[in-house]
């Protein structure tokens, strides 16, 4: 069991004030709180080692290079990917997706069929429309559910020879759905087709087995979970990454450069040009090793309680609907209350010191699914509590008693 007292004490924003009450941080979707560990590691980054990394035989250089790629080491060993080089440090989970999304352009030809789901991010929808776009290929989409889960019938009457790559989430950032995506990446692979796992909305809350998944490539944000901005991962299988070209051009990403010809660096730096996050990259390792200290065990266990608890207290408002009711989903909880816009609502509570998110959350086709400009999202994560959901409950009661 979590000590929960323990647990929010290592978050120092969790003790401030918003609008003058006590802040009840439930936008863990958008971007988690960071615990003082990972606080302290930025500024021991910048007081200690600050150097440019992988060219200087100065000591500092050295030592920002070891810590840096030492992290790369943690994330391996986090995702249990088999070589540190299949570990692509990148800005964040959209980078990662238009990395392979472009990466693909030499591959697809006219006719080819590029799958994603209902219920994708924006970040995993354009990049393959763009990459459609370019080569003529077919984007094609698998259904939901009105309880917001994938229609897998139809996945398996929509894959065929044609599939090229299949780019699914793993947890739905709007619905909380957690895919079935052992099932997605088995099947995809009988027909050959690789397959893309975003899992930005995973990762803070299960740890993937990205050898045991069998996924081709799997992408996600180092901000989801407590780590800095700006740094994100994408691992892609080895044989992948040695197939596809290099996204950006530039120092670092070479092994020699003439004006006749360039060749390219071994993984990872092939993808890596240019001085990268060096400080993100470090302190990503410091945020793994946190999360591994919680414990993902204790993590699911709070999550869960706190998702049945929400969605009880919640469903006791009146004209209260929530979208996603997945049989397994995660501590997203996503509802409208009847006849009020959920932005009214979000800005009242916002006054009352409650973050969360209201808006179509960069997933229109779901909102256009459910026929709604958008939802009120309330996501948890383990350092959130019972008594924390108590006062959101009561405030969105206030507030809905004001607007109608
Ligand atoms: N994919 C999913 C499933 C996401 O939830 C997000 C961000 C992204 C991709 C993009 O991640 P980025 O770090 O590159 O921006 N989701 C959200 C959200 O739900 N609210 O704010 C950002």
């Amino acid at each position: 069991m979590l000590d929960i007292h323990k647990i929010r004490a290592d978050f120092p924003i969790l003790s401030r004030k918003v609008n003058g009450k006590p802040l009840v941080y439930f936008d863990n979707g958008a971007t988690s709180q960071k615990p003082q560990v990972v606080i302290d590691a930025i500024s021991k980054y910048y007081e200690e080692i600050n150097a440019n990394i992988h060219r200087g035989v100065h000591t500092l250089s050295q030592l920002a290079t070891d810590a840096y790629e030492a992290s790369r080491g943690k994330i391996q060993n986090h995702i249990n990917a088999k070589f540190a080089h299949e570990v692509l440090f990148t800005s964040g989970t959209t980078f990662g997706i238009n990395l392979v999304a472009n990466g693909f352009a030499s591959i697809l030809k006219p006719g080819d069929e590029v799958l994603v789901s209902a219920m994708e991010h924006h970040s995993n929808i354009v990049p393959w429309q763009m990459l459609c776009e370019r080569t003529g290929a077919t984007l094609k989409v698998i259904p939901m559910n009105d309880n917001g889960e994938l229609i897998m019938a139809e996945y398996d009457t929509l894959l065929s020879d044609k599939t090229k790559i299949v780019t699914v989430n793993h947890i739905s950032n709007a619905l909380g759905t957690v895919n079935p995506i052992k099932y997605i990446i088995d099947k995809a692979h009988a027909f050959g087709a690789a397959v893309l796992i975003d899992g930005a909305q995973a990762v803070p809350h299960v740890k993937p087995d990205v050898q045991a998944l069998d996924c081709d490539f799997y992408v996600f944000s180092g901000h989801k979970i407590c780590g800095p901005t700006g740094i994100g991962v994408l691992y892609g299988k080895e044989s992948w990454l040695n197939k596809l070209p290099p996204y950006q051009g530039g120092g670092e990403m070479i092994k020699d450069v003439s004006f006749e010809k360039t060749t390219y660096a071994e993984l990872p730096h092939k993808f890596e040009a240019g001085t990268p996050n060096v400080a993100g990259g470090i302190v990503l390792g410091t945020a793994v090793d946190y999360m591994n200290s919680v414990g993902f065990d204790n993590i699911q266990q709070q999550e869960l309680e706190l998702l049945e608890y929400g969605t009880r207290r919640l469903l006791e408002i009146e004209g209260l609907k929530i979208y996603g009711t997945a049989a397994i989903k995660t501590s997203v909880i996503s509802f409208n209350i009847e006849g009020i816009h959920p932005y009214d609502i979000g800005t009242i509570i916002d006054k009352l010191g409650i973050a969360v998110r209201t808006g179509h959350h960069c997933a229109q086709p779901i909102m256009s699914y459910f026929k709604i400009p958008g939802t009120i999202r309330a996501s948890f994560s383990f350092y959130n509590t019972k008594e924390e959901i108590d006062i959101m409950v009561e405030a969105i009661k206030r507030a809905t008693a004001m607007l109608s």
